[in-house]
């Protein structure tokens, strides 16, 4: 068990960690003793190790999945793990494809009910080819990062225009309110913490801002750049539009972590492919009151229900946050529209209760 704070040492793991009885990871699930044995002498192109890949779930074995990647290599290198992993939670197999297609043209949706939909949220995740990923990054390449990334903010145009915010000069008060307002991460994630993505912290981490606050990009969390979307009530097909302009126009100028197999290189295997979770914040105090109904109509149509302050938070006032869950083998626009039909369904069955 490494500190808090520190990542840990890339040295090869003598015997496979133990998981208590019940551990439901995925992590848990496929390290196999012959997976065990297979990796435990590996390491990535950037000397990521198996002890640092799986750290984030042996510390924490509630974790749903429990493995964060150091670098894009990190996925060929420990494919026999990763590759089961992403299969499981993505349905996606080692030979598949992944797809892309950004045409807002193509997002065809009535309009859900703003008395249900409170807002809608889109983003992506991104990382630069040639750096690690926030596990492995150094504190000195992680500053080289986000100082591309002001460069790059600076030129935006229009609707994208705006200002960056670094987390280490900003105060207290102004955190916490962006922190509640929805649009800026949160501090201390445990599962975060194990895997080395807030060593240093807050150095080099920060986020940008547009004037309408309807377009940010956050740097250097979990991964280095999550690239949002958002807006009040439950127009998708505007949040989209604008998520696949600023995805068109960040394309342009920067060199992500991106191949044919996998999409964009994420540092949770979750994120990998599209990076895009779509979710709208959900009134439902009649459905939630039904949890076994509730997650049936999730899983039916492939989404996931998070709380009002985003993954392992609670519900307040019967409002949930619904996402697509799948980000690989179907394209951006095909995964807004899961998102769409599972928010669409499970108002349909608010309203019979009502
Ligand atoms: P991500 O997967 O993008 O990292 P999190 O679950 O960590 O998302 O949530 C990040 C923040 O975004 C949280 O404050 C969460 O409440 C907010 N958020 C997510 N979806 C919406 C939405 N539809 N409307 C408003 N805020 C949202
Ligand atoms: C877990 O395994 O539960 C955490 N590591 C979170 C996994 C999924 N979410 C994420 O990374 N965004």
């Amino acid at each position: 068990v490494d500190k808090p704070g520190s990542a840990p040492k890339a040295v090869a793991l003598q015997k496979k960690p133990e998981f208590p009885a019940g551990c439901k990871s995925l992590l848990c699930k496929y390290l196999t003793d012959d997976v065990f044995n297979q990796l435990k002498n590996v390491q990535d192109k950037f000397g990521f190790s198996l002890a640092e890949l799986i750290n984030s779930g042996v510390v924490n074995p509630n974790s749903s999945i429990g493995v964060y990647a150091g670098s894009p290599d990190t996925y060929i290198a420990f494919a026999p793990l990763m590759d089961k992993i992403i299969e499981d939670y993505h349905g996606f197999k080692p030979a598949d494809k992944h797809v892309s297609d950004w045409d807002a043209s193509k997002c065809n949706f009535e309009a859900l009910e703003d008395k249900y939909c409170i807002s809608t949220r889109i983003r992506f995740a991104r990382n630069l080819a040639d750096f690690p990923l926030g596990t492995k990054i150094s504190k000195t390449e992680r500053k080289e990062v986000e100082k591309l990334a002001k460069e790059a903010f600076g030129k935006f145009e229009g609707e994208m225009a705006g200002q960056y915010h670094d987390l280490a000069t900003m105060d207290k008060e102004t955190q916490n309110q962006l922190i509640a307002d929805h649009f800026l991460f949160k501090e201390g994630d445990k599962y975060l913490e194990a895997a080395g993505l807030n060593r240093e912290w807050p150095d080099g981490r920060g986020i940008f801002i547009n004037k309408a606050k309807t377009f940010l990009i956050w740097v250097n969390e979990e991964d280095q750049f999550r690239v949002i979307s958002m807006q009040n009530g439950g127009d998708i097909k505007a949040v989209f539009t604008r998520l696949s302009n600023a995805h068109g126009t960040i394309n342009k100028v920067a060199k992500f972590a991106y191949n044919d197999h996998i999409g964009a290189v994420a540092t949770c295997p979750t994120n990998i492919g599209t990076g895009l979770r779509a979710s709208i914040h959900v009134k439902l105090p009649l459905l939630s009151k039904d949890m076994a109904t509730f997650e049936k109509i999730a899983s039916d149509n492939h989404v996931q229900i998070r709380g009002i302050h985003g993954e392992h938070s609670e519900s307040e006032g019967g409002i949930y946050d619904i996402s697509n869950k799948r980000r690989i083998g179907f394209s951006e626009v095909q995964l807004v529209h899961d998102m769409y039909n599972g928010v669409k369904a499970m108002i349909e069955k608010e309203k019979e209760l009502e």
